[in-house]
This record gives structure tokens, sequence and C-alpha cells, in this order.
């Protein structure tokens, strides 16, 4: 559960409507596994990440990014139950994934620096504020099922 403002959410919601969900997935997701690098352990199915230009490069990547970022997404329209919303995908990086929460809120601030590339001054410091909540908020709801 996040709470956001009335303006909050008309920030978030208006800016997510212009969002290219297969740009920015896969950016978001190719400069989490640059910036990051033992990320790309949880990706050795994806085939070549072995620099930075054949990580932004890889198709397997941009898929994912944009399966990631529709999954945000659906966040999105349900800040007012993410736990829910997420159970099941928590339980899914927790129990087969394997994966450390934290990569959660790490994807998170990637995915807020690549909003800033994409929409310049019209990602004001308000509405990065009201995004960083919403990241804040999905990971919290992503690592909710951690045993
Ligand atoms: Ni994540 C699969 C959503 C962060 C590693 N992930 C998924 C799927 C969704 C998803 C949806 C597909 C599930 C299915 O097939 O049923 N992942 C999300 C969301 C976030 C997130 C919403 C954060 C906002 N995932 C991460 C992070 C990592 C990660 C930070 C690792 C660093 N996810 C995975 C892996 C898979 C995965 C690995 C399986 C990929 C595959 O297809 O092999």
């Amino acid at each position: 559960m996040v709470h956001l403002t009335g303006e909050e959410k008309t920030a978030v919601t208006s800016l997510w409507g212009k969002v290219h969900v297969d740009d920015v997935g896969g950016e978001a997701l190719g400069r989490l596994l640059v910036v990051y690098p033992w990320t790309r352990r949880f990706f050795d199915s994806f085939g070549d990440l072995s620099s930075a230009a054949a990580i932004m490069d890889n198709a397997k990547v941009k898929a994912h990014g944009k399966k990631v970022l529709n999954s945000f997404g659906d966040g999105l329209k349900n800040l007012d139950n993410l736990k829910g919303t997420f159970a099941h995908l928590s339980e899914l990086h927790c129990d087969k994934l394997h994966v450390d929460p934290e990569n959660f809120r790490l994807l998170g601030n990637v995915l807020v620096c690549v909003l800033a590339r994409h929409f310049g001054k019209e990602f004001t410091p308000e509405t990065q504020a009201a995004y960083q909540k919403v990241v804040a908020g999905v990971a919290n709801a992503l690592a909710h099922k951690y045993h």
C-alpha cells in the first residue's frame, strides 16, 4: 500500500499513459544488468550479456523488460492493493527464481532514471517524488511473501 495524494496519482498515471513499455522496459532492465553486473546471473538463458552494447541490444532483455514493465503498470492500477496484486509474483521470485529482493529496489531506481531520461523536464521533481513512492511500494509488495 502506498499513500499518494490526488495530485501524485494524477502525475503518475498521466506520465504512465505516455510511456512506451517496450523502449522503457528494455532500457530499464538492460541498464540494471549493466550497472549491477551480479543481476546478470538470473538471466543466463538470455544469451550474450558480456558488454553494455550486447546487453542493450539483446532481444530477450528487451522482451523481458517489456513484460516486467507491463506488470509494473498493473501495479499502478492497484496502488491501494499492491501486496495482493504482486502476491503471486512475490512467491515466484522467492521460491522459484531466488531473486534477492534488494534487486527490486535497484530496478525501481533504475526505472526512475530511465523515465527522467525519456521525459526530461516533464519529469518534474514532484513527479519523481510520486514515482519514488510507487517503486518503493512495488518493491515492498514483491518482497512481501519472502521467507
Ligand atoms: Ni521479474 C520473471 C515481474 C523484478 C528476475 N518477473 C518475471 C515475470 C514477471 C516479472 C511478470 C514473468 C513471470 C511468469 O513467467 O509468470 N520482476 C517483475 C516485476 C519486477 C521484477 C514487476 C519489479 C518491478 N525480476 C525482477 C528483478 C529480477 C527479476 C529485479 C532480477 C534481478 N523475473 C526475474 C527472472 C524471471 C522473472 C529471472 C524469469 C525469467 C525467464 O523467463 O526465464
